[in-house]
């Protein structure tokens, strides 16, 4: 069986890959100078031209780039080459301040699908396999990454997007799917729905799944494993540096390898900037070294994670990541959604909300519930139900349509959430993920 997707490069010794990459990063910073105004304005604040940069060691020397900065530049204010080179954008959901729209030439397409690829043969994946895609397809970059990787491959590909588990059901048994990508949680509820309809695991062809966009833990893992009777391979990835497939994981099942000879991985200090050694925990940092579209430089994930060049069994070379452990900033993914408080904050101000509210976050049966509870002021709270059922209806449909999911919004009265002396707390998750 096929072991690797590219195996020059998957397995090419640490020298080789620091080769790759210190060739690539040349190229590309000088790319980035001559084609990205504000990066260029960057490195001329910090006093960084193309010829201090030499090799991935001098990456360092740098300015990072962080969502702040994309939002400043949305739309096009990071685009690397004329509009018309490009073929494709992808995006995260969320308000237009806080949205990330990516570019991507085809070559851009092709390195992005090629990585979803490898991830694909790294869990199994050959040309007799059945993939079936329910990530969502659109905007969101798991549908389109999963299915061109798929594709790479010469699986035969099912490209049903989430949702409608019937039918998810019907086509994984009908057209015997091999492979199922979608979210941890989503593969949770499709394990449950076959239980409920009465089927054992081994009533499925299924032997692997790969699953990502959001935090998930071993016990997860197993339980999926158990209820689909597969093996669960986690894959990570972000708009911002294409989508998933930046790292993925092997057999081992210790941790994703990142595609170190397209993406140069630093773990920072999220509050001093400084580079950790391998091995300590910090934000991680990505550096793209042969985009087009959308070349990112030392841009800050907000992700915290510990990266590991220990030997692995399954043959790779490429540097591991740990699964996030965390964020550095309040973003949360519920759903496979990433949702920001200030997006809420955002809608309850518009629909004319005192911003005082709590939002609570559980996983129940492997699935999120999102809950927000806001506070009325004396002339709108009202003792008639309907009232404030009719309240209630407008702001999860505001809600909604702002973040792409809906909460469960609970109004209650004046001065009932509790005021905190000190940083407001906004957010309380329950969900044990890290
Ligand atoms: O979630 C891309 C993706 C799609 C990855 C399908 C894997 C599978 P965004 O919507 O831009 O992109 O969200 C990116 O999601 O910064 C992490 O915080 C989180 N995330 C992604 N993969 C994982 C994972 C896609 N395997 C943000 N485990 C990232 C934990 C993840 N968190």
């Amino acid at each position: 069986m096929k072991r690797y997707y590219q195996p020059e490069v998957e397995t090419a010794s640490y020298e080789e890959i620091r080769q790759i990459q210190n060739e690539k990063i040349v190229k590309q910073v000088r790319y980035v100078y001559e084609n990205v105004p504000y990066y260029r304005n960057l490195m001329e604040k910090k006093g960084v031209t193309p010829d201090d940069i030499k090799s991935v060691d001098d990456i360092k020397k740098l300015p990072f780039l962080s969502k702040d900065d994309l939002r400043e530049a949305y739309p096009y204010g990071l685009l690397g080459t004329d509009l018309k080179n490009c073929v494709r954008i992808q995006s995260t959901s969320g308000t237009t301040g806080k949205r990330v729209v990516a570019f991507y030439t085809q070559k851009d397409i092709d390195m992005w699908e090629e990585c979803c690829a490898r991830a694909i043969v790294a869990a199994g994946g050959t040309e007799e396999d059945v993939v079936q895609v329910c990530y969502g397809y659109g905007l969101f970059t798991g549908g389109p990454g999963l299915n061109g990787g798929s594709h790479k491959v010469g699986c035969l590909t099912l490209p049903m997007s989430s949702g409608n588990t019937d039918r998810q059901i019907q086509f994984m048994m009908d057209l015997q799917s091999t492979i199922l990508c979608c979210t941890p949680s989503y593969a949770a509820y499709i394990g449950e729905s076959l239980a409920e309809q009465g089927y054992k695991p081994e009533d499925n062809k299924l032997k692997a799944g790969i699953f990502g966009a959001e935090p998930w833990t071993e016990e997860m893992r197993q339980e999926i494993e158990k209820s689909l009777g597969i093996k669960a391979y986690d894959i990570y990835g972000l708009t911002e540096t294409s989508g998933p497939g930046v790292a993925f994981e092997c057999e081992e099942q210790t941790g994703m390898h990142i595609n170190e000879d397209h993406f140069y991985a630093e773990v920072i200090d999220p509050k001093t900037g400084e580079v950790l050694p391998d091995g300590e925990k910090g934000e991680l940092v990505f550096t793209s070294l042969d985009k087009e579209g959308f070349p990112l430089l030392r841009y800050r994930t907000k992700d915290i994670c510990i990266l590991s060049r220990k030997k692995c069994s399954c043959g790779r070379t490429h540097v591991k990541m740990t699964k996030p452990l965390g964020r550095s900033d309040d973003m949360m993914i519920i759903r496979g959604v990433n949702v920001f408080p200030s997006q809420i904050e955002a809608v309850l101000l518009k629909e004319g909300y005192p911003p005082n509210y709590q939002i609570v976050v559980d996983r129940v049966n492997n699935s999120d519930t999102f809950d927000i509870y806001v506070e009325c002021t004396p002339a709108m709270f009202s003792d008639i139900i309907a009232d404030m059922q009719a309240k209630e209806k407008k702001l999860n449909l505001a809600m909604r349509s702002m973040l792409g999911i809906g909460p469960k919004i609970h109004l209650v009265a004046p001065k009932t959430i509790a005021r905190s002396e000190g940083k407001a707390v906004r957010v309380i998750d329950k969900r044990k993920l890290h």
